[in-house]
Formats: structure tokens, sequence, C-alpha cells
């Protein structure tokens, strides 16, 4: 099955009339102009990174269509959870730089009030946000309000028990929830099309889900499927799944390092489908972006960035032993033990 696709990689119109999208010179400029401001942003976090500021950052280049694309779909007051990697959609909410870096600076265990942004805090334990997603949908169905809930994973915790229980959880009890996976096409080594014979979307259609796949890095494409899938949940009509297609072009997170796993020439391939280019090009063929437009987002760029390193600097760097003591109420033996021993290596470097 192709995916949908509304705007192919050299930024042409396609037709689908299943998908109808009101294009708007400000509905484009809008997209692409958050895109870019994650873009940047994600380029600064790893710049913060690399100079030491930031203990890890795990970055969301080339996914920043299937994010904007999807979370610009829903209702500000729809609640979303999200794994990991999902900046863009978070900056999408209005969560904060230095929200979104404390937690990757050790900061703090977790950086903003979910019930502020209606947007759940990062969850490192793969797909243990389906579950809490699915549970969260019921209290939904049982307040009778018309939110839905949208929840993000990735074609890696696809694999996980959580997903595939989520899948059936939510058919079969027909809540408001709308699962959207990045398949990012890698997980950290793995590639995705060794953990699955089927694809993911048929898969979720296996377990009585409506689902969908998508071009996600046409940011038109997503964003048409997503609020019209929305739409469907939203009036009763049960969980849905979309799966986008789209690549993680960076490597996993800071730590990785995907030229030992992954040939050039695939990244080669996907940056000619590059979400952001492919939507300036129908900016400028459509003459949808002048001068003056141009030059105040470089400029506004520039400032988010530089924003972006203040806000980060100036969180306070934690005492790692507030960590060990913040887990448990009553810490186990393990955990004592483990402590002692950080504390031991932290003291080796005393010179
Ligand atoms: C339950 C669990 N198992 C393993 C890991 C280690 N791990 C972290 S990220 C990752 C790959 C996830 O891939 P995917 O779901 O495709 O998301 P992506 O990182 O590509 O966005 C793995 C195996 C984990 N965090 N949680």
């Amino acid at each position: 099955m192709e995916p949908v696709q509304l705007l192919d990689p050299d930024g042409r119109l396609t037709q689908d009339e299943n998908w109808p999208l009101e294009l708007t010179p400000e509905l484009c400029r809008d997209l692409y102009r958050r895109m870019r401001l994650a873009r940047r942003f994600d380029e600064q976090a790893y710049v913060l990174q690399r100079q030491g500021e930031l203990g890890l950052w795990l970055q969301s280049l080339g996914q920043e269509a299937a994010q904007v694309g999807s979370i610009s779909a829903v209702r500000p007051d729809d609640h979303v959870f999200p794994s990991y990697r999902e900046h863009a959609a978070a900056l999408c909410r209005g969560i904060t730089p230095a929200e979104l870096l404390v937690q990757w600076r050790g900061s703090r265990n977790s950086g903003w009030d979910p019930a502020t942004y209606r947007f759940h805090i990062y969850t490192l334990v793969l797909a243990a946000q389906l579950p809490h997603a699915t549970g969260y949908a019921m209290g939904v169905q049982r307040d009778g309000t018309d939110e839905i809930v949208l929840a993000y994973f990735g074609d890696g915790a696809a694999s996980e028990g959580e997903a595939n229980e989520t899948f059936n959880w939510a058919a079969t009890t027909e809540v408001p929830l709308l699962l959207f996976c990045q398949n990012n096409q890698w997980a950290i080594s793995t590639p995705a099309h060794t953990q699955t014979r089927t694809s993911l979307h048929q898969r979720a259609q296996g377990f009585g889900l409506e689902a969908h796949l998508v071009d996600g890095n046409d940011i038109l494409a997503v964003h048409a499927v997503t609020a019209a899938v929305a739409e469907r949940v939203r009036s009763g009509g049960g969980p849905a799944m979309i799966e986008a297609q789209t690549y993680r072009m960076a490597g996993h997170s800071t730590s990785d390092d995907p030229d030992r796993y992954r040939d050039a020439s695939e990244l080669d391939s996907w940056k000619t489908r590059d979400p952001i280019h492919r939507l300036e090009r129908l900016l400028e063929e459509r003459g949808w972006m002048n001068d003056g437009f141009r030059a105040d987002l470089e400029a506004e760029c520039e400032v988010f960035a530089n924003r972006t390193s203040q806000e980060c600097k100036q969180l306070p760097l934690q005492d790692v032993s507030t960590l060990f003591n913040t887990v448990l109420a009553e810490p186990t033996p393990l955990l004592t033990e483990e402590h002692r021993r950080y504390a031991e290596l932290v003291a080796s470097f005393a010179e």
C-alpha cells in the first residue's frame, strides 16, 4: 500500500480526493515556521550537548513534518502522550526550551506540568505511555467530553507488549484514542523491517483499529490525514492508528554513531525527501514566501536558538545524589549500593 501523499519531494501538489485539505498560504507558512523553529531548537540542543551543557540529547531532525503536521491537526485541549523525541510537537504546545531541556541537563526528573500544556511528560520506557494514554482515554470516555487523546510511539516501541496490548485494549473499549506511529526506520541500530513481517498499520488493522499509512515527510498529508481521522475519533468512530513513514536523520542520541550501522547512501536518499525543503519549494513556487517573511523567520530562529542556550545554562546543575534519593520513598539495598558506588566513582575524580 502506498502512503498518502499530497506534496511530492519536489514540492509539487498531488491529488488525493480521499483526504481533502483547504490549502491556504497562511496554513503553509504557519506549518513551515513551526518546522523551522523546531529544527533550529534541535540543532542548538545538539550543540549544547557537545559543549557539555546537556548530558544527552535525542534529535528530532527529519521528523518535524510528522510531529508538527499531526499536533497542529488536533485541538489544544486534546491530551497528548509523547515518548521522548517529540520536541517539535512539544514546542507547538508552548513548552519552553528550559522545560524541554531540564531533564536532559539532569536538573530535574522531568520538565513540565502535563495539565498546563495537555502534554504528558516524556516516557523513556518504550511504549509505557501507550497503556497510560488508553487509560486516560477511558477516563475521557466516562467523562463524556469530546476530547481525544493523541499518543506517539516509534517503530521499535511497536515491538513491545504494551503497544500490542494497547491496540487490542483500545479497539475493544472503543476509547477516543489516536495512536500516531513515527516509523523513522530505525530503533537505535535495528532496522524496522527486521522487527515485523507486516507493516505496522496493517497490524493495527488486524486488532480492529482504523489505520492509515501516510508519507511522514509530507506535512500536508500528515496534517490532512490526522485532521480527518481525529474528527472521526472525536465523533465516536472509535480509536485509530496512523503510521507515518519518516526518517531519523541524526543518530539515535548524542551517544550513538549511526555510521557504524547504516549506509551514508540511505541518509543521502532521505535528505532529498527533507520535510522542510519540500514545503519550502511549494511556498516558493506559489509566491507565498517573500523576502520579508524569510528574513523575519531567519531572525526569529536565531533569537530562539539564543534563548535556548541561555535558558539551558541558567538551569541549576543537580547533585546526582538527589536523583537517587527521590526515586523511591524507601531505597532498596540495590539502589543504596548503586548510590554508594556512584559516590565512590565521583570521589575518584576529585583531583
Ligand atoms: C522497555 C525498553 N526497552 C529498551 C529500551 C532501550 N531503547 C531506548 S530507545 C530504543 C529504540 C526505540 O526505537 P523507536 O521506538 O523506533 O523510537 P526512536 O528512538 O527511533 O524514535 C531502545 C531499544 C527502552 N528505553 N525501554
